[in-house]
């Protein structure tokens, strides 16, 4: 009985202790200042180059800012700034009717020759008949992401300047610049703000009529700029890739000044002897999503309409309306592993350290940065750079890859607190809906809807114009489970309405697509590839076709399981949630090779390339859940035994993937060192498939070249060290490494609808606050247990499981036990 009391007393006493302490944390982690910042500006000269990478040497030592329509790159030189541009939208090429007719025909056969161990035959046929029609990607039309253009400013001086600092401030989302000349201090300002729908760019000194400069807008090709009223207007067409009439664009660039002179010019704006000079530009295209013609509205009103609205308000309302807008959203989420004192040094030469915590912190956060600024409600997708490229020929076209990289842009999006930042994915795919079922009928004489490995904003569904990499039918479904993966997080009851006929065409097509291997008499995939692999059959041919490649199994089942629980809550007990289920319990399922990994293919193939990047048939433990270390420990050794032989090495986005995984396998440190190895400083502009990721001065991060998958990976895989939610549970720290003994972090959020706040030190669980936003049941897993008043922790193999009821909108605070008081 004693025990008893004092037990309660001294719990009673943790608690208001920890809950104190946890407030004081929370106090300093609020005003903690994010930023990369800079003591040396980025060449803004116009490189003369042959090699269109070399110019990426000082683009990729620019700063991004972006409100998900318009991305500005600000290289921050001091007497000739540029500021490269993007708008979203601005794409070449159009919808093309690629699907191809012959396909279908020779499905059958192809089929026949895998099962019958034909390879050689098989892959010949396969890549006669089974790529798309015409030129797919590599063709005019398939288009490309262009640059919007650039403005290039002259500050008409070539005096020296000292103090010089570049700034990228996270806590607010904007850039800034500012160093000494002549004896004056200049300052510059720089935001995208997306409920103003601009970009602004504000010019300020501490010296009265100091500012003057001449301001370009200007585009490589495909543009005029000309004096429109009291601003400039650039605007031009882009090749549709077929000799018509390709897209259409406008951008608007108008100065405000306090005092002092603006002139316009043809192609510029003039300054001088100016004080608090604003700029802002707007810009549009006459795109919109939609099969078949995707083409409405007017840029150049839009554009204007834009351009008297944001101009209308002074720059301090400007500023306030977007810090508010940002803030909204990136607040939401808090991160400190422990990290004291100031920031000096700067982040270029932090990146050349070991271990940087505060790197690491920033890096975090910097992913969430850039998924605000590329992705918002009404915008597209982040594609292969987010928004923000500076070529008319970019590396693959900048587009939508979706054998992997598309569906990493989004995996931070809900378990950091950005579920709002999803909705482009979710308008995405539903748009190809459409050209998708074309695709199924016209190809493969299918029902429902498929994607493949690679789209554009033009609705391109069918297969690539290689086998080896085009040909993916588990695209489509991946990208559709991912919709109902959003669901799982927010359980919002008119997203799954609008997300399930979706669900169920995906699943549509499956059905159709399956067959039934002879030799075992489960219903697999083919033929298929096993993203981009290629492996020596037994018929010594060299090949990348199989029936029943791993990946699509786990694809496809992951679907079924989606559409089947969404089915239950949509209370829908239709005939074909019935074959769904059916179907679901006769397909193939992951196997386990002799030498322990897991098989990529059916069978036990030899693959030609033992290090490649994609790791496709892990699909199952990240970022599906069907390969669990608990649930289904035999796999979870499998794939990580496939993990070593793969080795620690690949591009930016293998990398992020692989922290992931080692997330799932409960093992931090190793997750940890692939953090690491993201984190190496790289110069390599050029393509690299096979082992060189690493991190552009700007944080960008490198495949190379730029790609933004491997930052929005490495940020959801960092969260996933600190908090995992999968089958009805959630799993606090379940990969901590040694190297973030101290930590707090506030704001996650875990599927069922929780945002979780945690604290730990010396490697422990200290605190954990869990705020119920829907009102379900909660469970928790944890390594040592907790304490909530009333309820029991059990005890589970190495685990404590702790459930109890929730009421919506309350919030739970946890204690982890001392263990002497367990006993
Ligand atoms: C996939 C990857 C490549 C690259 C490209 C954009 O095809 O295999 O490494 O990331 O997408």
């Amino acid at each position: 009985m004693a025990k008893t009391i004092l037990n309660s007393l001294i719990i009673s006493f943790l608690m208001i202790f920890t809950v104190l302490n946890c407030r004081a944390q929370n106090r300093e982690i609020n005003t903690q200042k994010l930023k990369l910042w800079y003591n040396t500006p980025a060449n803004s000269a116009m490189p003369d180059v042959k090699d269109v990478f070399e110019s990426d040497s000082e683009w990729l030592k620019a700063l991004p800012v972006g409100n998900a329509f318009l991305g500005a790159m600000i290289y921050g030189d001091v007497n000739r700034e540029r500021i490269q541009l993007n708008e979203k939208s601005l794409w070449s090429g159009s919808h093309q009717d690629s699907n191809n007719p012959v396909a279908a025909e020779s499905l059958q056969k192809i089929r026949e020759l895998l099962f019958s161990g034909n390879y050689k035959e098989a892959s010949r046929l396969t890549e006669q008949t089974q790529v798309c029609k015409g030129p797919g990607s590599a063709g005019k039309q398939y288009g490309s992401y262009q640059t919007l253009g650039d403005l290039f400013f002259d500050f008409q001086t070539e005096a020296p300047y000292t103090d010089y600092h570049k700034e990228l401030d996270l806590n607010n989302g904007k850039v800034t610049i500012s160093y000494m000349q002549k004896g004056i201090r200049f300052k510059r300002e720089i935001f995208a703000s997306y409920p103003d729908r601009a970009l602004v760019i504000r010019f300020t000194s501490n010296k009265k009529s100091a500012i003057n400069f001449n301001v370009n807008l200007t585009r490589s090709e495909r543009s005029t700029t000309k004096v429109q009223g009291n601003h400039l207007l650039m605007s031009g067409m882009l090749d549709d890739g077929k000799g018509g009439a390709g897209m259409i664009y406008a951008a608007r660039l108008k100065a405000v000044a306090s005092s002092g002179k603006i002139s316009l010019h043809d192609h510029s704006i003039s300054i001088r002897n100016g004080d608090e000079v604003t700029l802002i530009l707007t810009a549009a295209t006459n795109y919109v999503q939609q099969y078949p013609s995707y083409k409405a509205g007017d840029p150049l009103q839009s554009s204007l309409n834009q351009l008297q609205k944001a101009a209308a308000l002074p720059y301090a309302s400007l500023k306030k309306r977007h810090e508010s807008d940002y803030k909204s959203l990136f607040d939401r989420v808090k991160l400190d592993l422990a990290v004291k004192g100031e920031d000096t040094i700067p982040t270029d030469v932090r990146l050349h350290q070991q271990n940087d915590l505060r790197l690491q912190q920033t890096y975090f956060q910097f992913g969430r940065y850039l998924l605000i600024a590329s992705s918002r409600l009404g915008s597209l997708p982040a594609n292969l750079q987010g928004i923000w490229s500076n070529k008319i020929q970019n590396p693959w076209n900048c587009d939508y890859h979706t054998n992997i990289n598309l569906q990493m842009n989004y995996w931070p999006a809900d378990v950091t607190n950005l579920s709002d930042c999803f909705s482009p994915l979710t308008n995405l795919v539903q748009s190809l809906v459409k050209p998708g079922e074309e695709t199924a009928r016209v190809q493969y004489g299918a029902n429902g809807w498929c994607s493949q490995a690679i789209t554009n904003v033009w609705g391109f569904t069918s297969p690539g114009e290689g086998t080896g990499w085009g040909m993916y039918v588990a695209g489509g479904g991946w990208v559709a489970q991912q919709l109902w993966d959003h669901y799982t997080f927010n359980r919002d009851p008119a997203y799954l309405k609008k997300i399930y006929p979706t669900l169920l065409g995906s699943a549509n097509f499956y059905l159709s697509w399956l067959v039934k291997d002879p030799k075992t008499g489960k219903l697999v995939s083919g033929p298929s590839t096993s993203p981009e692999n290629s492996f020596t059959a037994p018929d010594g041919s060299v090949g990348s076709v199989t029936m029943g490649p791993s990946h699509d199994q786990q694809i496809i089942s992951g679907l079924f399981s989606a559409v089947i629980q969404a089915g239950e809550i949509m209370n829908d007990h239709s005939a074909f949630q019935s074959q769904v289920k059916e179907v679901f319990a006769q397909l193939a399922t992951p196997t386990i090779a002799k030498d322990g990994r897991l098989m990529e293919w059916p069978e036990d193939f030899k693959e030609r390339e033992p290090t490649h990047r994609h790791v496709s048939h892990l699909f199952a433990l990240y970022p599906g859940t069907q390969i669990n270390p608990e649930l289904t420990p035999g796999l979870a050794l499998a794939a990580r035994k496939t993990l070593e032989e793969r080795t620690d090495i690949g591009t930016g986005w293998s990398l992020a993937w692989k922290i992931n995984f080692w997330a799932r396998l409960e093992d931090g440190n190793r997750a940890y060192s692939l953090l690491q190895r993201l984190l190496r400083p790289t110069t390599n502009y050029k393509v690299n498939m096979s082992d060189a990721g690493g991190t552009y001065a700007n944080l960008f991060c490198g495949h190379p070249p730029f790609q933004i998958d491997g930052n929005f990976g490495a940020t959801a895989g960092m969260a996933e060290m600190l908090l995992q939610s999968s089958n009805d549970e959630i799993h606090l720290l379940p990969a901590l490494p040694d190297a973030w003994p101290v930590g707090n972090v506030t704001g996650l959020k875990a599927r069922g609808g929780f945002e979780v706040g945690l604290q730990w030190k010396d490697g422990q669980l200290q605190a954990t606050t869990i705020k119920s936003i829907n009102g379900f049941p909660c469970k928790v897993r944890t390594s040592a247990p907790v304490y909530l008043p009333g309820i029991k922790t059990i005890k589970e193999g190495r685990f404590y499981l702790t459930t109890f009821p929730t009421d919506k909108g309350k919030t739970y605070r946890l204690i982890s036990k001392i263990p002497l008081l367990n006993k």
